[in-house]
């Protein structure tokens, strides 16, 4: 934990250095944990680089640069470190797509830390999935109750989140470059395409088993980004309801709209015209019906779908 901080307070002395010219080094010590990008605009939004949305690839992969040079390390491992850090934070899914474009020769230098961090983790996931077993045993729907199962599904969905980006970061790799522990990880490649001026996605459905690992990939062809969020049984209406509201303020834009919930479960953030967005998850280890939708505002009535967790 202290080298994780001391790694967060160096990079982010770094990412200061880097992006705030204008600021004095006290005031940049002040700031250290929010640098930000715009620098020197006086009303700009504070944007952490390695922890919020609306942050160009470019730009985390800078401070990512910076972080791993001033600890001598590469940027495979530094991102890494991030990503343990990041505690379900909005960068997350662009942590896990920067670790996996990593070279190949430092992703193979950490793979045994990868494959080591994947199975950790898969030991707490299979102990939340017993923990919800139990609750499961005494369904009371009172407000504690729930209230406690968004917090497993928090802390669930942090280590689920690591170990999703660790294999994804495996897969990135050449078969024949993959440590042999990765044979016994069967992926699910899923893949939809949003149709051109109809907000949705064609197909909009998929079925995958409980704690499966998934890979969906969106095509956008359309002419208008979209995101994709998988969110927990029945929270649909809650989650568009939010997400429209986002659309009236500059944090929302700084969100790239995607609500501050404990039901949103994994995240692809804004996929530009004409790119493809890539998100690596574990499934939920409940079998239910999870809405899939697109949250940017006025798109989720009708850019929707389901995962069905089998
Ligand atoms: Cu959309």
């Amino acid at each position: 934990m202290k080298l994780i901080h001391y790694a967060l307070c160096m990079g982010a002395l770094a990412i200061a250095a880097k992006y705030c010219h204008a600021q004095s080094a006290s005031e940049t010590v002040h700031h250290a944990h929010a640098p930000s990008v715009s620098g020197s605009a006086v009303d700009a939004p504070t944007v952490n680089p390695l922890r919020d949305a609306g942050v160009a690839q470019a730009d985390r992969s800078a401070a990512l640069a910076a972080i791993a040079k001033g600890s001598s390390i590469s940027i495979a491992a530094a991102t890494l470190e991030q990503i343990e850090a990041c505690d379900a934070c909005l960068a997350r899914n662009d942590l896990a797509s920067i670790l996996a474009a990593q070279p190949a020769a430092d992703l193979k230098a950490l793979a045994p830390t990868l494959v080591s961090k994947a199975n950790e983790s898969a030991k707490d996931a299979s102990k939340d999935a017993s923990k919800d077993a139990s609750k499961d045993a005494s369904k009371d729907a009172s407000k504690d109750a729930s209230k406690d199962a968004s917090k497993d599904a928090t802390n669930k969905s942090t280590s689920r989140f690591v170990k999703a980006a660790c294999i994804r970061a495996i897969f990135a790799l050449p078969e024949s470059d993959r440590p042999a522990q990765a044979s016994a990880w069967k992926p699910r490649m899923l893949k939809t395409t949003t149709v051109p001026g109809k907000m949705a996605w064609d197909p909009k459905e998929f079925t995958v088993a409980s704690n499966a690992i998934v890979a969906i990939e969106m095509i956008n062809p359309d002419s208008m980004q979209h995101n994709l969020l998988v969110c927990s049984p029945g929270s649909l209406s809650e989650i568009g309801v939010a997400a429209d509201k986002l659309g009236e303020g500059a944090v929302g834009k700084q969100r790239e709209y995607v609500p501050d919930s404990q039901k949103v479960l994994e995240i692809m953030g804004l996929t530009a015209p004409n790119t493809t967005g890539v998100l690596w998850f574990i499934a939920p280890a409940k079998p239910g019906t999870y809405p899939l939708v697109c949250t940017y505002p006025g798109h989720w009535r009708m850019m929707n779908g389901k995962l069905k967790v089998q």
